[in-house]
């Protein structure tokens, strides 16, 4: 298993086969018919680009109120299970955390980014996030522990495997861009990322 180490971010290129890559693909299907896709809005009412859901027992949410975690999806229902593919892949790279809660999807059309930010809305910071990407590359930033100060970036691409775990888990991170349409994986285009958390 091939893997790169960034200022501390694991990164697992190429670690999901095609064709576990396309089964994910309709396993998300399935989760986004029960808790379909949403536009948030941050705390101050900008809309984001990205397009959130989630599956597990929580999923992340934002909106005028705040950015928190939530037992359901802004329509009532509870969130879907996380795929199996991706417990999977939770035990074999990051054995010794809890079970993930918090399967957040995050969907981007072709214009999509994410500003530099800091996964911290969890309890217990001392777990892993890990990450699956899928579909068009993306240009991932990682920085520092603080805002600011050098970075470096990397294209990440379908089926690649981002771990950030000790000191790498408080680090600042974002997408800058997303090369349209060069992977054939989702019909429509786009990128899906997918972070795994422990939220309590
Ligand atoms: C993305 N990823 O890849 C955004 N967060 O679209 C994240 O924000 C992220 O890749 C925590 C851990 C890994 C990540
Ligand atoms: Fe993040």
């Amino acid at each position: 298993m091939n893997k790169v180490l960034i200022r501390g971010f694991e990164i697992y290129p190429d670690y999901l086969p095609k064709e576990v890559q396309s089964d994910l693909v309709d396993a998300l299907r399935s989760c986004l018919m029960t808790a379909p896709l949403i536009r948030p809005v941050t705390p101050r009412g900008k809309p984001m680009s990205v397009r959130m859901s989630a599956a597990g027992a929580y999923g992340w949410i934002s909106d005028r109120k705040g950015y928190r975690y939530e037992a359901r999806h802004p329509s009532g229902v509870a969130w879907p299970a996380i795929p199996k593919i991706l417990l999977d892949v939770w035990t074999e790279l990051v054995p010794e955390a809890r079970r993930p809660e918090c399967c957040l999807i995050n969907w981007y059309a072709d214009s999509a980014k994410m500003g530099m930010h800091q996964d911290s809305d969890e309890a217990d910071l001392s777990q892993p996030v890990l990450s699956v990407s899928l579909g068009d590359d993306a240009l991932f930033r990682m920085g520092n522990t603080t805002r600011g100060g050098k970075t470096e970036s990397v294209w990440l691409k379908s089926g690649d495997v981002v771990v950030m775990r000790g000191s790498a888990r408080q680090a600042f991170h974002g997408i800058d861009r997303i090369k349209p349409n060069n992977s054939a994986l989702l019909a429509d285009g786009g990128r899906i990322n997918l972070t795994l958390r422990v939220v309590t």
